[in-house]
């Protein structure tokens, strides 16, 4: 079910670009990272502030049918905003992974489960371990699963 509410698209061009792209084609163009070929997904969030649903690409990462999704924003010094959205908001999330968004619950994870979700994220998107040495914030890292 699609999460109610004005669709406020990001302040960022290309950002709001590659979604408009991604869902005006079902998954079937901007679906990678620019420059890189690797792949991505739409997460769908509710404002922690605004209460306004928030679109945001992520780099896609499964594993057995959950995602991990990673707070990374290239190594800056501060979390996304987006989660900010998630921490708020954990049950007003969707995934668009292909053809159509759907529903996820998502869950931060620390210490020793978040090592082996860390691990599948850089065997999927290298980058992320230099960002990790670029900032001095343990970049946040989310498990979101599918609900029922
Ligand atoms: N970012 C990542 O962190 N990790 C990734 O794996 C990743 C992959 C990726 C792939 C493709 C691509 O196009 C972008 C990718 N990005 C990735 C960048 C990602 O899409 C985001 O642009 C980035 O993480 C920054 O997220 P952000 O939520 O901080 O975005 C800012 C620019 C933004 O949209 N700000 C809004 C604004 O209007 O300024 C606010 C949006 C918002 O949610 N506001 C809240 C509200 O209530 O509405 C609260 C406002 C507040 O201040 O609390």
């Amino acid at each position: 079910m699609a999460i109610d509410g004005v669709y406020e698209p990001s302040p960022v061009e290309w950002v709001r670009n590659q979604v408009e792209t991604y869902e005006q084609s079902g998954g079937t163009e901007g679906n990678t990272l620019r420059g890189t070929g690797l792949p991505v997904i739409v997460v769908t969030t509710r404002g922690n502030r605004s209460g306004r649903v928030r679109k945001t690409p992520l780099m896609r990462v499964e594993f057995e049918g959950q995602y991990v999704l990673i707070a990374s924003q290239g190594g800056a010094s501060k979390h996304p905003v987006w989660y900010h959205n998630l921490k708020a908001h954990p049950d007003s999330v969707e995934i668009q992974d292909g053809p159509a968004p759907f529903a996820v619950t998502v869950r931060e994870v620390t210490d020793g489960e978040r090592a082996v979700w860390w691990e599948r994220a850089v065997a999927a998107f290298a980058p992320y371990a230099d960002y990790q040495i670029k900032t001095e914030r343990v970049i946040p890292v989310f498990v979101a699963t599918p609900s029922r």
